[in-house]
């Protein structure tokens, strides 16, 4: 913990003061990092508060930006991210990224500035009906009447943000409450310590449940772990690492887990899924799966084709009606992952011993299995296609991402491809794709985030080009906050998830799916960031290693990647795939 974490009662405000400033002494008292927003009328002393208080905020160029910037910087760390956006418009903005967060299970606390209530509803300017647009789009709206209630409601933002499942928890404050001042005694600006990261509280499964899934788990001769976002949320690395080696368990991981173990650790299989090397084969022959902080979602069921009914299942995730949602549990373990993997592991101890030498032939498969399917895939990871193959970026990276560095992925392609090849070295959040809204645009702006929550940690986000055009007045931001990020622009003038669908499905009637050829190298130099086009996939080593070693100003790595729809999506071999009218392919 911080120092400025640590609630002291010498660290605690007393005295009259705005709302904006209590908001703002909660928030030192907190702990909270570097906050993202921009500013209107009614936050304004909130605002002057900050500065005064030296914390670190960063005006953002759109407040959607912001929320997507909180949400990253959640991830890396655990403690909930800052965004604010000002009344109407601001907070409008910020509904697409807090429905990331809500959807994401990341922690945040977000604030916006509402109406003076003495002039409310009598079309005072920016006004609109904010607190029903946004009361969906998180976990708890807060609303604020009191400015004497600041202190108490941002404490109870706090544990919002990070218990349970966690979440977006949004304080909406009328102007006159951050305006108006109140004498605030030093016993207001209490702060729970166990609410400033998540999880806030672990809760452990039920012990009998356990029991029944270490019996399930002791007779499977093909267990397979199925690993989620959850795994992140909890930081169950250990834990996770702990019950696959000690009972030869392979993890496999969606999108959001990645990172559970290293995806260079003997026991990963990989991704599985809509995309997959060989997890979804594992998959098929398991005959016990062990769900892991892991919805069951679209993606990770390949459009609920996966697992076959007559896998059993145990389901341990943290909200409870989410077993059994998408697949019915053979055993629901109601828990944070962390604790219900480390109660598997010691109601399976005894067996431990024999388990490893029953299933030595079983995880002997691992190798040839992943050898076979590099050597199918190596012509695409090796290629020397210009324009570039995405195979070939997605290995490139792999050379020049070090283990501790972060790969933020955006929505598209860019998400997609080193979803199922780019390899995290260690454990720990190293890949972080917008899974939770699956919104393009997160990209530069998550990568923003992740940047000033890992300082002299490489981070680098890739985004497609259109993920890119949306955000792209965020390179603004990320050179004022003189950030050594490095952004690689899949370039492929496209909105290219669409066009490659279109390709399959349409018959190659292409609506709506073109860019235009852009040089984004130039864009970033214009505006006084780094900017490097890469044509020739022999550059691209040293364009990325220019971009990590920057330092302090944003680099844009412009990589023209195939304009072909039908090389478009990761599968194999996707033009093979029999398509019906409303099927997606992928
Ligand atoms: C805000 C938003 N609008 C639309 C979509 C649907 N969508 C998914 S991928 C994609 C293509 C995005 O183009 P680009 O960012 O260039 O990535 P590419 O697929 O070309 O790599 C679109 C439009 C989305 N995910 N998010
Ligand atoms: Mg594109």
């Amino acid at each position: 913990m911080t120092a400025s974490a640590d609630p002291t009662r010498q660290n605690r405000p007393h005295g009259r003061m705005t709302g904006g400033r209590a908001l703002a002494e909660m928030l030192r008292l907190s702990g909270a990092g570097p906050m993202f927003g921009m500013g209107g009328f009614q936050l304004l002393p909130f605002y002057d508060a900050l500065g005064q208080l030296g914390m670190q905020h960063f005006l953002i160029n759109d407040e959607r930006c912001g929320a997507f910037a909180a949400d990253a910087y959640a991830r890396v760390t655990n403690r909930p991210g800052i965004c604010d956006g000002t009344l109407g418009p601001g907070a409008t903005n910020l509904v697409t990224g807090l429905v990331e967060s809500l959807n994401a299970g990341i922690p945040i606390v977000a604030l916006a500035g509402d109406t003076n209530r003495a002039h409310s509803w009598k079309n005072m300017t920016q006004e609109c009906r904010q607190a029903e647009i946004l009361r969906p789009a998180v976990k708890e709206l807060i609303r604020v009447e009191e400015t004497s209630r600041i202190p108490e409601l941002t404490r109870r933002a706090f544990a919002v943000a990070t218990s349970g499942r966690p979440g977006p928890a949004l304080l909406d404050v009328p102007e006159d409450v951050c305006h108006g001042s109140h004498d605030f005694g030093p016993e207001d600006f209490a702060i729970d310590p166990a609410t400033l990261a998540a999880p806030a509280r672990r809760i452990r499964p039920d012990r009998t449940d356990v029991e029944r899934a270490a019996r399930l788990i002791a007779v499977a001769r093909r267990p397979l772990l199925l690993v989620g976002g959850g795994i992140h949320i909890s930081q169950g690395y250990a834990a996770l690492a702990a019950l696959a080696e000690a009972q030869s368990i392979p993890v496999a991981h969606t999108m959001s887990g990645k990172g559970g173990i290293a995806c260079t650790h003997a026991l990963s299989v990989g991704l599985f899924g809509r995309y997959s090397r060989i997890a979804n084969e594992l998959i098929e022959a398991s005959d016990c799966l062990v769900v892991v902080g892991c919805k069951l979602g679209e993606i990770a069921t390949k459009r609920y084709a996966l697992p076959p009914l007559a896998i059993p299942i145990i389901h341990l995730e943290i909200v409870a009606e989410e077993i059994g949602r998408c697949r019915p549990a053979a055993v629901a373990l109601w828990g944070d992952a962390r604790a219900g993997l480390e109660d598997l592991t010691a109601a399976l101890a005894d067996g431990a011993k024999a388990a490893r030498a029953s299933r030595a032939g079983y995880v002997g498969e691992i190798p040839g299995r992943m050898k076979a399917w590099a050597e199918e895939a190596a012509p695409r990871l090796t290629s020397s296609d210009r324009p570039i193959h995405m195979a070939r970026l997605c290995q490139e990276l792999n050379h020049a991402m070090p283990a501790d560095a972060i790969l933020v992925a955006d929505g598209g392609f860019a998400g997609h491809w080193t979803g199922l090849l780019y390899d995290t070295k260690a454990a720990g959040r190293h890949f972080i794709p917008d899974r939770g809204l699956a919104s393009i645009g997160y990209g530069l702006p998550g990568g923003i985030g992740a940047a000033l929550a890992a300082p002299g940690r490489p981070v680098v986000a890739i985004t497609g080009d259109g993920g890119f055009n949306m955000v792209l007045g965020e390179l603004e931001t990320a050179r004022r906050a003189r950030l050594g990020l490095t952004i690689v622009v899949v370039n492929n003038a496209a909105s290219g998830y669409v066009k490659a669908l279109q390709h399959a499905m349409m018959g190659g009637r292409y609506q709506s799916s073109d860019l235009s050829e852009m040089d984004y190298a130039a864009v970033a130099r214009a505006m006084g960031c780094g900017g490097i086009r890469v044509e020739d996939p022999a550059a691209l080593g040293a364009a990325l290693a220019a971009g990590l070693a920057a330092g302090d100003r944003p680099t844009v790595v412009d990589v023209v990647v195939t304009r072909d729809p039908g090389q478009m999506l990761p599968a194999v071999d996707n033009r093979t795939v029999e398509i019906r009218q409303g099927d997606r392919v992928a």
